[in-house]
């Protein structure tokens, strides 16, 4: 069977090093299937951005397992299997430098084409193409300044240019309009279709239409499925949908 791109939590709980009380992710189970999309919801402190981290193996599980491609994480090169994934940090971390060298930093090697590809799926062709030099533009000291908006999606082109097999945006589309938003996932669903996406947010629009939908809270995994299936019979989701 295909599992390029599958991810499986089997029960998994997580502590912090040194942290003491309860874990901050507790008996976790759930599934990815290659190629779908899949929002992650819950309130802030909740373990989102905790239960990202061990797919690249940025912690490991304090109990449980994860696996990527059907594989124990712990059983990969690291290299091999970060080179699988690309995470879009909550903050975006752009440098002095051009715009191309920005979208290329962490894949040196890639051609002009790649960039151009990788900035019109991350729908920030637009405005690179009206800066003062293009790809060219200096970012950063002694170069133009751009909207917390513009550089998440720069930092999306960055991610996608590495061609990985799961793309994991951290709140990284918060700045992004709705309507822009919503034409990056079109082109992601249009131009990537194997890719494994992972979206973890605080606004439910963002992840309406994804396959499944994980509620997080306090930790533990309330809800799984469709927005529908949720809104049917997840109390923590409904409370998010109408708070
Ligand atoms: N935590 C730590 N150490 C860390 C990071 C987080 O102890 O290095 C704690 C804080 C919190 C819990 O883990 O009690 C979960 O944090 P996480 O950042 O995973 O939650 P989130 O759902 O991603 O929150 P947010 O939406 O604010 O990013």
């Amino acid at each position: 069977p295909n599992t390029k791109g599958q991810i499986d939590f089997h029960n998994v709980s997580f502590t912090y090093e040194g942290a003491s009380g309860e874990p901050v992710l507790k008996n976790i189970t759930f599934t990815c299937l290659p190629g779908e999309t899949v929002g992650v919801i819950g309130s802030t402190g909740s373990g989102k951005s905790s239960l990202i981290n061990l797919i690249p193996r940025f912690y490991d599980v304090s109990e449980g397992s994860v696996e990527v491609d059907g594989m124990d994480v712990r059983e990969y090169n690291l290299k091999e299997l970060r080179g699988k994934i690309a995470v879009v940090p909550q903050q975006t971390m752009l440098f002095t430098g051009t715009i191309a060298e920005n979208i290329r930093w962490g894949k040196e090697n890639a051609t002009e084409d790649e960039i151009k590809r990788a900035a019109a799926i991350a729908e920030a062709e637009s405005f690179i193409k009206a800066a003062p030099e293009g790809y060219d533009t200096l970012l950063g000291q002694g170069g133009i300044n751009l909207s917390g908006g513009q550089k998440q999606r720069l930092s999306i082109a960055r991610a996608l240019v590495k061609q990985p097999e799961i793309l994991i945006l951290d709140d990284s589309t918060s700045a992004v309009d709705l309507t822009t938003e919503a034409k990056i996932k079109k082109s992601l669903k249009e131009y990537a279709v194997e890719l494994t996406c992972i979206i973890i947010t605080q606004r439910i629009s963002s992840i309406k239409d994804a396959d499944k939908i994980l509620v997080l809270d306090d930790g533990k995994l309330v809800g799984s499925g469709t927005h529908e299936q949720l809104m049917a019979d997840c109390q923590v989701y409904q409370e998010i949908h109408y708070s």
